[in-house]
C-alpha cells in the first residue's frame, strides 16, 4: 500500500457559523476560528475542513453560492481568511476548503444572466428544459422538498435545482463551466489552500435525457436516482489534470448514492481522481422506510456488515474516510450511544471503534466534546430549511403526524449538529456576547471544552490520546481490517494487522455487561487504550457498559 500524508492525518470540521463569534453579532467568523486554532492544535488534529465561507444568500447556511472568490460579509473580510490561513499554516496545520459547484446561488452573477433569454451566454451554464404535460420536466424532487423544478416565465422553462430553488443545478455537460470552475480552484491553491471537500460531487453529471425516477414518500424521485452519472469520473479526471495535481492536495468527494464499486472508481489507487469518497449508508443504518426520519435505533449488525463491507472491499485498491458526524447528521452519541448517564463513556467509544480502523478519520466539531442532540421544543426552533421543508411537507400531506415528525427532527435533524460550540460555561456557552442565530444546548453548562481541557479523563483527551496513536502505530494507519463475532448484537470487534503488528478493538455498544473470549494471540497483550481506566484482557473478558478496549499483541 502506498504511503501517503492524507492517509495518516486527521481532518477536523468547522461549520463557520457555529464555532466561534468574535464580534458579538451572533454569527460565529473567520477571526473566531483563528483564535481557537490553538485549541484545535492542543487536539492535534491536521487539517481544518471548512464548510462554505464564500458570499452567499444563505438559504442553505453558505451551500448556495454567490460569488465563489469573495467571502461572505457575516464572516469577515478576504484579509481575515489570508490571516486565518497562515495562522494555520504556522501550526503546521492544513486547510481544505468545501468546493460546491453541483449548483450555485440563483443569485450568482452566471444565473441572473442565465436566466434573462434563451441566446444568453450564460443560457448553459444551467439545466433548463421546457415542461411536460403542463407541469415539470420529470418527476425529481428536491432533497429539500417539492420539485426538483423551478418554472421561469421570462423565458417560459423550468430549471432544476436537487437543492432549494435557490441552488439552480450547473450544466457540467458545457465545457465553459468546467473551466470556469477549475479556473476558480487553481485560484484559491494559489492562494496557498491545501485540498477541497467536493460537496454533492457524485450528482454532476446528469443522464442526457432526464428520465423519471422511482418516487419516494413525498412523490418525487431522490437525488439518488441522478448519482454517478455518465461524465462523473470524466469530468473528475479532468479536474485533477487541470488543477489537483499541480500541488500535494487532499480531495474528499460528498458522494450520495455512491456505491461500493463507484467508490473504487472515485477513489481509486491509481490516484487519477480523488483521495477518498464520503459514502452514506452507515448514515442511513437507521433510516425509516424510504425516507430517513425515523427514531429507529440501528441494529448493530447492520452497521458492522456496512462498515466491514468498506473496510474489505476498499482495502488495497482505494481509500476510506473515517464518519459519524457532520454538519448534516446528528450527534453520534445520541444516534449510536447514550447521551445520559453513560454519554461519556460512550462517546470514546464510539471513538474508538471508528478511528482505529482504516481510512482518514474526520471529526466534526463538538464530537471531541461529546456534544449531544438538542431538546428542541417547537418548529420553531429549527433554523435549516430541510427540516422545515420537511415537515411542512410530511405533516401537510398525512405522511406523519405533527407528534411523530417533531420526534424525528428530535433524533435526525441536521440542527442538531448546528448548535453553538461549547466553549465553556458562560453564557451562550462562550459562543457569542450577542444572541445566537440558533438556540445554545442547554447543556453546555456540564459539556463544555474549558472543563474537559482540565480534567484527564474528558472526552476531549481521550479524543487526543487516539489521535496520538494513530501518530505511533503505523498499523492503525495502513493495517489490514478483519471483524470478528459478525453476528453479535452488543460487542464490534476486529483486528488490524500489519506485518507482525496486531491490534484488537473490541466495542461494548450496549449498557449491559457482556463477556467477551479474547483470542488467545492477545491474552499477554498491551492495553494501548480503553475507556475505563483498568481495563485487562484476559480471559473471559467481561466489558462494561461501553467498554472500548484496544489491546496490542506481544512480540513473540
Ligand atoms: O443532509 C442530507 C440528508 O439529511 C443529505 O441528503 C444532504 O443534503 C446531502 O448529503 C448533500 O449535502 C450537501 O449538499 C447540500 C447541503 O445542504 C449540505 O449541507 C451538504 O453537506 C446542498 O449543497
Ligand atoms: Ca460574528
Amino acid at each position: 500500500m502506498k504511503k501517503r500524508w492524507w492517509k495518516e492525518c486527521v481532518v477536523y470540521q468547522i461549520y463557520p457559523r457555529s464555532f466561534c463569534d468574535s464580534n458579538g453579532d451572533g454569527i460565529g467568523d473567520i477571526r473566531g476560528i483563528t483564535s481557537k486554532l490553538d485549541y484545535l492544535r492542543e487536539l492535534g488534529i491536521d487539517v481544518i475542513w471548512l464548510s462554505p465561507v464564500y458570499q452567499s444568500p444563505n438559504d442553505d447556511n453558505g451551500y448556495d453560492i454567490s460569488d465563489y472568490q469573495a467571502i461572505m460579509e457575516e464572516f469577515g473580510t478576504m484579509e481575515d481568511f489570508d490571516e486565518m490561513l497562515a495562522a494555520a499554516h504556522a501550526r503546521g496545520i492544513r486547510l481544505v476548503m468545501d468546493l460546491v459547484v453541483n449548483h450555485t446561488s440563483d443569485e450568482h452573477a452566471w444565473f441572473v444572466e442565465s436566466r434573462k433569454s434563451l441566446d444568453n451566454p450564460y443560457r448553459d451554464y444551467y439545466i433548463w428544459r421546457p415542461g411536460k404535460d403542463g407541469g415539470a420536466p420529470n418527476n425529481w424532487g428536491s432533497c429539500f422538498s417539492g420539485p426538483a423544478w423551478e418554472y421561469d416565465e421570462t423565458t417560459d422553462m423550468y430549471y432544476l435545482h436537487l437543492f432549494s430553488k435557490k441552488q439552480p443545478d450547473l450544466n457540467w455537460d458545457n465545457p465553459a463551466v468546467r473551466d470556469e470552475v477549475f479556473r476558480m480552484m487553481n485560484w484559491w491553491i494559489d492562494k496557498g489552500v491545501d485540498g477541497f471537500r467536493m460537496d454533492v460531487i457524485s450528482l454532476i453529471s446528469k443522464k442526457p435525457d432526464l428520465p423519471d425516477g422511482v418516487p419516494g414518500i413525498n412523490g418525487y424521485a431522490g437525488i439518488d436516482e441522478v448519482a454517478n452519472g455518465p461524465h462523473v469520473h470524466e469530468y473528475l479526471q479532468e479536474m485533477r489534470r487541470r488543477v489537483l495535481n499541480r500541488t500535494e492536495t487532499i480531495t474528499v468527494g460528498e458522494c450520495s448514492g455512491v456505491t461500493l464499486e463507484e467508490a473504487k472508481k472515485y477513489a481509486d489507487s491509481s490516484e487519477t481522481e480523488l483521495n477518498m469518497v464520503f459514502q452514506f449508508e452507515h448514515m442511513r443504518v437507521d433510516s425509516g422506510e424510504n425516507s430517513k426520519w425515523s427514531d429507529r435505533k440501528a441494529d448493530l449488525r447492520d452497521l458492522k456488515e456496512i462498515l466491514s463491507r468498506w473496510q474489505k472491499g476498499l482495502e488495497d485498491v482505494a481509500w476510506n474516510s473515517l464518519y459519524w458526524e457532520n454538519h448534516d447528521q446528528p450527534r453520534s452519541v445520541s444516534r449510536f450511544g447514550d447521551d445520559g448517564e453513560c454519554r461519556e463513556v460512550s462517546a470514546k467509544m464510539l471513538a474508538t471503534c471508528l478511528y482505529m480502523m482504516q481510512g482518514t478519520p474526520y471529526i466534526y466539531q463538538g464530537q471531541e466534546l461529546g456534544m449531544t442532540n438538542v431538546p428542541f421544543e417547537s418548529i420553531e426552533d429549527f433554523r435549516d430549511l430541510e427540516s422545515i421543508n420537511a415537515y411542512h411537507e410530511l405533516t401537510g400531506s398525512g405522511v406523519f403526524t405533527k407528534e411523530e415528525m417533531m420526534r424525528y427532527l428530535r433524533y435526525k435533524s441536521r440542527d442538531n449538529a448546528r448548535t453553538p460550540f461549547q466553549w465553556n460555561a458562560e453564557e451562550n456557552a462562550g459562543f457569542t456576547t450577542g444572541k445566537p442565530w440558533i438556540m445554545v444546548n442547554p447543556n453546555y453548562r456540564e459539556i463544555n471544552a474549558g472543563e474537559q481541557m482540565c480534567r484527564g479523563t474528558s472526552v476531549f483527551h481521550y479524543f487526543r490520546n487516539l489521535i496520538r496513536l494513530r501518530k505511533e502505530n503505523e498499523v492503525i494507519i495502513y493495517g489490514t481490517y478483519d471483524l470478528l463475532l459478525p453476528e453479535s448484537k452488543e460487542i464490534y470487534a476486529y483486528t488490524r494487522t500489519l506485518g507482525e503488528e496486531k491490534l484488537l478493538v473490541v466495542c461494548n455498544f450496549t449498557a449491559r455487561e457482556v463477556s467477551f473470549d479474547v483470542p488467545e494471540e492477545f491474552l499477554k497483550g498491551r492495553i494501548l487504550a480503553g475507556n475505563y481506566k483498568d481495563a485487562k484482557a484476559g480471559k473471559d473478558m467481561v466489558l462494561r457498559a461501553y467498554e472500548a478496549v484496544v489491546v496490542k499483541k506481544q512480540k513473540s
